[in-house]
């Protein structure tokens, strides 16, 4: 039989979640009752996992990789700056962010004690190199460069932001929630074969066609993972270094299933079709008149009137904006030219004449 999926997807512009790929949705719902957070009772979605975190290193160019299949870029996030804190020991440690950076440093920040610096980013909406190095100091734990930023896919200078946390005694941590599954069929500079990044964020919930939850932490070193330890003395297995406990073995063996079935070909592909789909709709809406941010990573950034967008949205678009107000599509596998063609042909009907 078959049943309709409860989410629709066919006016969603503005997410970061697609529909998952045919064997994560498959593969969610057969280890839909396990829990990974318990490795030694559930062994095949154990094994899964580590299959997953190689995966995941393969993507992101590290070749023994530390790390595990988190809820999402959130706790990811949240357990980089955790692990820096804690191996760092410093008496009032900072974390230095670009302004670009997803609001989930701030929860860590506030969860965690920590300082958080949010520095200026460029005109192009990119960490500004010289700006954090003026903002680390003796007390920064950690430096975090975003790869795929939230509001404009932008790719900060990872090489460079790396040597200026590893001057000030600092870790450097990349944000790839999004852009991971995209930038390796770049020339960006972002993973651990470019710099010596300490740890990333890589989410297979988002471009990596997983089911939700399904995100994605990685350290260089063993040390990045065994700070976030902590004894677990009744399990069968000694220690846990996740945020959650119980967690979901849908999302793992899901993770696990995407990247079997499209790393490297399929997400290839995926990539080149959303950055043909990204850079024709960005001339569509330059040719209407409207100014649009240089597309780096498939999402169209542009400045429309606040009546237009309002008129979007009663249409039925399910479109969001910037902090400082474009309007944002992000070309997520669900977002096709024909979906696109009728968004233009509402803002044709729609636009103040
Ligand atoms: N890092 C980056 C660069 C992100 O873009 C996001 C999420 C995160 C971390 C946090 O990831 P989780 O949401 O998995 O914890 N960015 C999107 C946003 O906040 C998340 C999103 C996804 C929003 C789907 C809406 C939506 O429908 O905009």
């Amino acid at each position: 039989m078959q049943r309709a999926a409860p989410q629709e997807f066919t006016r969603v512009l503005s997410s970061m979640c697609t529909e998952p790929h045919p064997a994560a949705r498959d593969a969610a719902e057969r280890f839909l009752a396990t829990n990974p957070g318990d490795p030694a009772t559930y062994r095949t979605v154990a094994r899964l996992e580590e299959r997953a975190v190689e995966t995941l290193g393969e993507i992101a160019g590290l070749s023994e990789p530390h790390g595990y299949v988190t809820s999402g870029g959130t706790e990811a996030n949240i357990q980089a700056v955790r692990s820096a804190r804690n191996r760092r020991r410093v008496e009032d440690p900072n974390v230095v962010v670009p302004e670009s950076a997803h609001f989930s440093f701030t929860k860590a920040a506030d969860v965690l004690g920590v300082e958080l610096r949010r520095v200026p980013t460029d005109e192009d909406h990119r960490a500004d190199v010289s700006a954090v190095r003026a903002a680390a100091d003796d007390d920064t734990v950690l430096v975090v460069g975003v790869a795929g930023s939230t509001e404009f896919g932008r790719v900060d200078p990872v090489p460079e932001l790396a040597d200026v946390a590893h001057e000030a005694g600092a870790f450097l941590h990349v944000d790839a929630a999004w852009g991971g599954f995209y930038l390796p069929f770049t020339d960006h500079e972002w993973g651990f074969a470019d710099a010596p990044v300490d740890s990333m964020t890589i989410d297979p919930h988002k471009c990596g066609q997983a089911a939700v939850p399904a995100g994605g932490l990685l350290f260089r070193e063993r040390a990045g993972l065994d700070a976030l330890a902590v004894d677990t003395p009744y399990l069968e297995s000694t220690s846990q270094a996740t945020l959650t406990g119980t967690r979901s073995g849908a999302g793992v063996a899901a993770a696990a299933a995407a990247m079997d079935a499209l790393w490297p070909d399929g997400y290839r592909r995926e990539y080149e079709r959303a950055a043909e789909l990204a850079s024709w709709f960005a001339s569509e809406l330059r040719e209407r008149g409207f100014a649009v941010a240089d597309v780096e990573l498939p999402i169209v950034a542009a400045s429309v009137p606040e009546s237009l967008f309002e008129r979007l949205r009663e249409a039925g678009w399910r479109i969001s904006r910037t902090e400082s107000g474009e309007l944002r599509v992000v070309c997520m596998p669900h977002v096709t030219r024909e979906m696109l063609v009728a968004f233009l042909a509402d803002i044709d009907e729609r636009r103040p004449s």
